[in-house]
């Protein structure tokens, strides 16, 4: 564009930018893009998803117009809660330089607004003669609708074409937007669900044991959330292959209330609704199904009649399966050599699955800081990433040299019945399509359970037998400035405030097996407390511990205990 152009298309473009928030007024400020974007009660952010509308746009044409996301969702919080998270053209999360746009964006005043979006347009060098292209998606959330015109409207203000995929998993949203830059797949989501259904039916059929398998059916507990509607589409597709039994899909219960990943994981108790007979194999999803839990009843009675024989497979146990699942392909297809595959972690991680993934598998394993985005940075650095937080959310990632050395294995082996070697290749290019390469799903990540498991002949308890976990608390204390606490090495040792390091270093030597670190939350105002040891009396005595010590150098107003896993 000529640069007397230049003027007044920014001229035209503010003007346009100023209608849409007068429309969308801030009532008050202190917003912070998070690990999760913004989340809070959902009255509170029609102006944060309007301004965030008029940011995805911007972000796309800094990107030279290819396709950049934006879903409004609240995860697994309670369902007056909101937010809205953008995504970027590479199917991930927003880049950490326009996360610092998005916070000022957010707590702007009106005229703030201008100045930000005229800057951002100068320091991005931002060529205003591109057209944006915003997808929008949202949970099922009821405030979702009323917050996605706002959104559209920010978005179509900074001259995006905008498309409104409706409601969506997070997954499927991360999926189309990559998708639609790449032109490798569908973008759409007939070609989302098309693409896992055929990774699923191909893996069942390049099974050794034979395509003439049965397949465990599976309870999935949607969370009353957006899962349900997707899954019960995805069942039909998969049906009578696999069967997919759904609790919990919002017809009657409320999003995320007794159920759901987060409260199956922090609550260790069956979620509402679903009656797990012993043995049976039982899932969780979050709230908008980027997270996924399983569970059984192993039939024991513990005198905790909710959580009667409930046992956990947690994001650690996943990354265990189906890191030792591939690694297996990958020598057998003999491409150990010239690939290196990595597991990452965060400091949650059961330091008992960390000693199984490197004593046991012998494979490469790495700790990043808690969220998402940390762990999908280290995993592109690998050829084949294999990451999961604890709590569920991950997925293994393939890079473009993995990818063409496993097609040109496909390509000079076509047939998977000639060797073990061939049938590796096949398998492993079917994994990398089942496997979300945008970020972590929970509908590809429990069908890659099911076909890890198939393929062993495992049932969950042969899963939960290949390590046993560490006692584990996890607690949250109010402290009067979380601020004040930093951390340093992938969060595992703490900075400031001074002192506090050295009193954690002291327990923990103390302790068969201990660990314990303390970081400031992403997501609330709290600061979270993690500890394990050997046995339960000695990770409770770490864990109280710590939180005295926390209490005593860190300011501490309250604090409660959020998560216990005990042998
Ligand atoms: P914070 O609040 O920063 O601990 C929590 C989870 C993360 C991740 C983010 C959402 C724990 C201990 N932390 O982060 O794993 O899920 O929310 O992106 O579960
Ligand atoms: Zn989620």
């Amino acid at each position: 564009m000529a640069s007397s152009e230049v003027e007044p298309a920014k001229t035209i473009l503010l003007t346009s930018v100023a209608n849409t928030i007068e429309r969308f007024p801030l009532r008050e400020g202190s917003f912070s893009y998070g690990t999760a974007g913004f989340r809070t009660l959902w009255e509170r952010l029609p102006s944060v998803v309007n301004r965030m509308g008029i940011l995805a746009a911007l972000r796309s044409r800094a990107k030279g117009g290819q396709g950049v996301g934006a879903v409004v969702t609240a995860s697994h919080n309670p369902i007056f809660d909101n937010g809205v998270k953008l995504v970027d053209p590479d199917g991930g999360m927003l880049s950490p330089a326009w996360e610092g746009y998005a916070t000022r964006l957010a707590n702007a005043s009106q005229y703030d607004v201008l100045l930000t979006v005229s800057d951002i347009i100068e320091r991005e060098h931002i060529d205003l003669s591109t057209v944006g292209k915003v997808f929008i998606a949202r949970d099922t959330r009821p405030s979702g609708e009323i917050l996605v015109d706002g959104l559209l409207e920010g978005a179509k203000a900074v001259g995006a074409h905008v498309e409104d995929l409706g409601v969506l998993t997070t997954p499927q949203l991360h999926y189309a937007v990559r998708y639609s830059n790449l032109n490798s797949k569908s973008s759409s989501l007939q070609g989302y669900m098309e693409n896992i259904v055929t990774a699923f039916r191909k893996l069942v059929e390049l099974n050794p044991k034979g395509s003439d398998v049965k397949i465990d059916p599976i309870k999935v507990d949607c969370a009353n959330g957006v899962g349900a509607i997707h899954l019960k589409h995805l069942a039909e597709m998969l049906s009578p292959l696999a069967e997919y039994r759904i609790y919990n899909d919002g017809t009657e219960g409320v999003l995320n209330e007794g159920c759901g990943a987060e409260h199956v994981k922090s609550l260790q108790v069956y979620p509402i609704g679903l009656d797990a007979a012993p043995n049976e194999h039982c899932c969780s999803l979050d709230g908008d199904a980027d997270r996924i839990m399983f569970f059984y009843n192993n039939g024991e009675t513990s005198g905790h009649a909710e959580g009667d024989g409930f046992k956990l497979l947690d994001g650690d146990r996943m990354a265990s399966l189906l890191a030792g699942f591939i690694h297996n392909f990958v020598l057998e297809a003999e491409l150990d050599k010239e690939l290196s595959m990595t597991v990452i972690q965060t400091a949650y991680a059961n330091g008992n699955s960390t000693s199984y993934l490197t004593g046991q598998l012998k494979l490469q394993v790495m700790c990043t800081s808690t969220g998402v985005k940390y762990l999908h940075a280290k995993a592109l650095e690998h050829d084949i990433g294999v990451y999961f937080e604890a709590n569920g959310h991950g997925t293994v990632l393939f890079s473009d040299k993995a990818l063409q050395l496993i097609l040109a294995g496909v390509e000079s082996n076509p047939d998977p019945d000639s060797s073990k070697k061939a049938r590796s290749f096949h398998i492993l290019l079917q994994l990398s399509d089942l496997l979300n390469q945008a970020v972590g799903d929970a509908f590809s990540d429990m069908l890659a359970v099911q076909i890890a498991l198939l393929y062993r002949g495992w049932s969950y308890i042969d899963w939960i037998n290949c390590y046993s976990d560490l006692p584990n608390r996890l607690a949250k204390v109010r402290v009067r400035d979380r601020s004040i606490v930093k951390t340093t090495d992938a969060e595992r040792r703490c900075v400031s405030p001074p002192g506090l390091q050295d009193v954690i270093d002291r327990m923990v030597k103390e302790v068969s097996k201990g660990r314990a670190f303390v970081r400031p939350s992403g997501t609330e105002d709290i600061v979270r407390v993690y500890a394990e040891a050997e046995t339960n009396k000695l990770v409770d005595e770490l864990s109280n511990g710590v939180i005295a010590a926390v209490f005593e150098i860190a300011g501490g107003v309250d604090g409660k205990q959020t998560h216990k896993s005990s042998k």
